[in-house]
């Protein structure tokens, strides 16, 4: 790499990063009226209530391996579900429990955030045949008092962060909030790096070296400040989101939406074109290797080829385009729009009027039904882009049904027809 070329990708990563930061800590519309219930769990019904404690090793219910705490402390749903599985992966490879965190919501136009039960959404018993789980909350309750004392409760972190010399675990949103809506305070810090990173477990003797520094009885939990795994989710974990099970009632919503769908196959559809995912998409100029989510279609060494703006944010006829050719190819009879702004169906019913479908939405707001319904779609069609999509394509995976991507793979006959334009419009100044 040139050091120009150097300089601007640093300049690219300097303002994503700003981006991204800027974006997660103020007012997100992710929370909304979706009223669950908690109803009972139907495939599950043979676990008795203390399940996730009776998997542990110890006839008291605690886990003398220990327990793996962290705060989901980047991105919303889907960043932070991408993190979830690298974290599962980690926590089975240190043969630790892992404490499922709460999810981080941020309400719209107002500082801070919340914590949502991890079991609101999804099933903690579907993990248990991977891996040993309990839930944030019933480990505060019922074990933290006899393995985590106040006085124990050390943060882990690679690197020292904030403004003091250590963790600096509660420094900023959502980080404070989280361990605040546990009562958790820190007595100190404990850096891991740079002997250690959680990316060891990937390498030789790495998940002993975590063992072997870190063992059960002396360190019987390891709170860390941020997840301990990378974003996107490593290839080698994408398989683990078959243990992210749908709680009943999301599974209810989004049967019951599929039931009002006009007989026949459908298409559900990925439309991610809110303001700050316009303004992440402006960074695309060709000189990006990935962007967020982007390996789930350009691969993880980038073998299946460059990101494209089309790819990140596709125009309103590359959509109709994709989606006309869809439509014949499975006979579709209805399509479902989910989108974080514009579900263009105006625009969709227009354009698709000669084929008889239908193009229909949600009648709430609820990015999880959404999800459930484009998990449940017989073609879907996402963004390469974002990890809400990512979610859905994983999720898909698992039964090996359809996905596809916009503007992906990309239309190069349009590609060389914008380069010769820009080239003539240059040769006009
Ligand atoms: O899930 P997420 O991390 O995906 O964040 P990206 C996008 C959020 O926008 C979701 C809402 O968690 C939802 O709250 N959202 C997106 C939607 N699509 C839909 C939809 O179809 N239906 C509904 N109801 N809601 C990244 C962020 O988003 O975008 C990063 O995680 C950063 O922090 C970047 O902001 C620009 O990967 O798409």
């Amino acid at each position: 790499m040139s050091h120009e070329q150097g300089t601007t990708f640093s300049k690219h990563i300097a303002t994503l990063l700003a981006l991204h930061l800027a974006l997660v800590s103020t007012i997100y519309p992710t929370i909304f009226a979706e009223d669950i219930h908690n109803e009972s769990n139907k495939n599950f019904t043979s676990k008795s209530a203390s399940t996730f404690i009776e998997v542990s090793n110890a006839s008291d219910g605690v886990d003398v391996n220990g327990y793996i705490v962290y705060c989901p402390c980047m991105g919303r749903f889907g960043n932070q579900a991408d993190q979830f599985l690298g974290a599962l992966a980690f926590a089975k490879s240190v043969n630790r429990t892992l404490v499922l965190p709460a999810w981080v919501e941020y309400i719209p136009y107002k500082t801070g955030s919340i914590q949502v039960p991890f079991d609101k959404y999804f099933k903690p018993e579907a993990i248990l045949p991977y891996h040993k789980v309990i839930t944030m909350e019933r480990f505060m309750t019922e074990l933290a008092p006899k393995v985590w004392p106040p006085e124990k409760r050390f943060s882990f972190c690679y690197i020292q962060r904030g403004n003091g010399k250590g963790c600096d675990a509660k420094d900023g949103n959502p980080f404070g909030p989280f361990w605040d809506n546990y009562k958790v305070d820190f007595v100190g810090s404990e850096i891991f790096g740079p002997e250690l990173h959680y990316l060891a477990i990937y390498k030789g003797n790495g998940k002993l070296s975590w063992q072997e520094k870190y063992p059960g009885d002396t360190w019987p939990v390891l709170a860390f400040v941020g997840p301990p795994s990378g974003f996107p989710v490593e290839s080698t974990n994408v398989h683990l989101q078959e243990y992210l099970v749908w709680q009943d009632d999301i599974e209810k919503k989004s049967r019951d939406f599929i039931s009002s769908l006009p007989k026949g196959p459908f298409i559900g559809i990925h439309l991610r074109n809110g303001a700050d995912w316009s303004r992440a998409c402006e960074l695309v100029d060709g000189t990006q290797t990935h962007l967020f989510s982007s390996p789930q279609c350009l691969g993880y060494h980038q073998e299946n080829g460059k990101l494209t703006a089309e790819m990140c944010y596709p125009s309103t006829s590359t959509i109709i385009k994709q989606l006309k050719r869809a439509v014949k190819k499975i006979n579709a009879t209805s399509i479902f729009v989910a989108s974080d702004r514009n579900h263009l169906i105006t625009d969709l019913n227009t354009a698709l009027q000669n084929l008889n479908v239908v193009v229909r939405k949600l009648p709430y707001d609820s990015p999880h039904v959404d999800l459930a319904v484009l998990g449940r779609s017989n073609l879907f069609i996402g963004n390469c882009v974002s990890s809400f999509s990512a979610f859905v394509k994983r999720s898909r995976d698992v039964h090996g049904f359809a996905s596809e991507f916009w503007g992906y793979p990309p239309d190069l006959r349009r590609i060389k027809n914008e380069i010769r334009q820009n080239e003539l419009d240059h040769d006009e100044l």
